[in-house]
């Protein structure tokens, strides 16, 4: 006999119990595209605990969607051992590899996933945690309240480390910027993304992916879009170079502590 009851009593104890173990951990993650995802997997291999809030469904930001919907990316040879790292495929030559946009998005987030990523999906990330030490945690609340516009208030949870991987829209840094100000970057505040400059801004997201806050990390395209670096369009060993720099700069951090 299959109990429509029970089966509410299980989705909603183990969602909630889910939940509560992820209200104070050592690193939170805004995003779930690649640079989210390979930051996550990597720490939560070392034994960090790690949870990530994505906004929309579905995980993987712009990956998804390769070049102008063609469902493939390109990532280059520096990059090739992370495909490798999360069993992606590819094929190519001269330096230059194709894989899948579809098989990536979802390897990306099977690896994080058995790594020990909690993944939250439809919660967005509006505001942080500030205290004298700086960020110490994110403030969030479900996209369905931002998407229709209610006033709920929301719900905040701890961590050691928080790293803003939202993409384009650099959307924790925004908060900072116009809550908290002194951003680490040349004004004090987000520079701006440029043009497209593929090369340029493949090896100045590995670059800019930094402390951009007291315990604040930006990572992917967000970090280029904080320091003022191109974009690079649907080139993505940065995006996973990048993932693996934060986590190797906050497990430094986590190790001195
Ligand atoms: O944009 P996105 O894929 O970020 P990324 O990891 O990768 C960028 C590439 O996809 C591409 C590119 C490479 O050539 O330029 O654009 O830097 O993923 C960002 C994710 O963050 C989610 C958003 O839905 C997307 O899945 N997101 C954005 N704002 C929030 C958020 C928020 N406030 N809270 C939670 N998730």
């Amino acid at each position: 006999m299959i109990d429509e009851i029970e089966i509410t009593r299980l989705i909603v104890k183990n969602a909630l119990d889910d939940f509560l173990d992820n209200v104070d951990v050592d690193v939170a993650i805004a995003g779930g595209g690649p640079s989210g995802l390979v930051a996550a997997r990597y720490l939560a291999d070392e034994g960090v605990r790690v949870v990530l809030f994505e906004r929309k469904l579905s995980i993987g930001g712009g990956m998804w969607g390769g070049g102008m919907m063609f469902p493939k990316i390109v990532v280059q040879e520096d990059a090739v051992h992370i495909l490798d790292d999360f069993g992606i495929k590819y094929s190519g030559k001269n330096g230059m590899f194709v894989a899948s946009s579809i098989e990536s998005v979802a390897k990306l987030t099977a690896k994080a996933i058995d790594a020990g990523v909690t993944i939250f999906n439809g919660i967005s990330v509006e505001d942080v945690l500030i205290r004298d030490s700086g960020v110490s945690g994110f403030v969030i609340n479900w996209s369905s309240v931002e998407v229709a516009g209610l006033h709920v208030d929301p719900l905040a949870i701890r961590s050691r480390f928080c790293v803003d991987a939202t993409g384009h829209p650099t959307e924790v840094c925004k908060i900072v910027q116009m809550k908290v100000g002194g951003l680490n970057t040349a004004s004090g505040n987000i520079e701006g993304e440029g043009s497209m400059w593929a090369d340029k801004s493949e090896s100045l997201v590995v670059e800019n992916t930094k402390e951009v806050y007291p315990n604040l990390y930006v990572a992917g395209m967000a970090a280029n879009a904080v320091f003022g670096a191109p974009r690079m369009g649907p080139i993505f060993g940065g995006m996973l170079l990048s993932g693996k720099r934060v986590s190797d700069l906050i497990l430094g951090k986590l190790k001195k502590k």
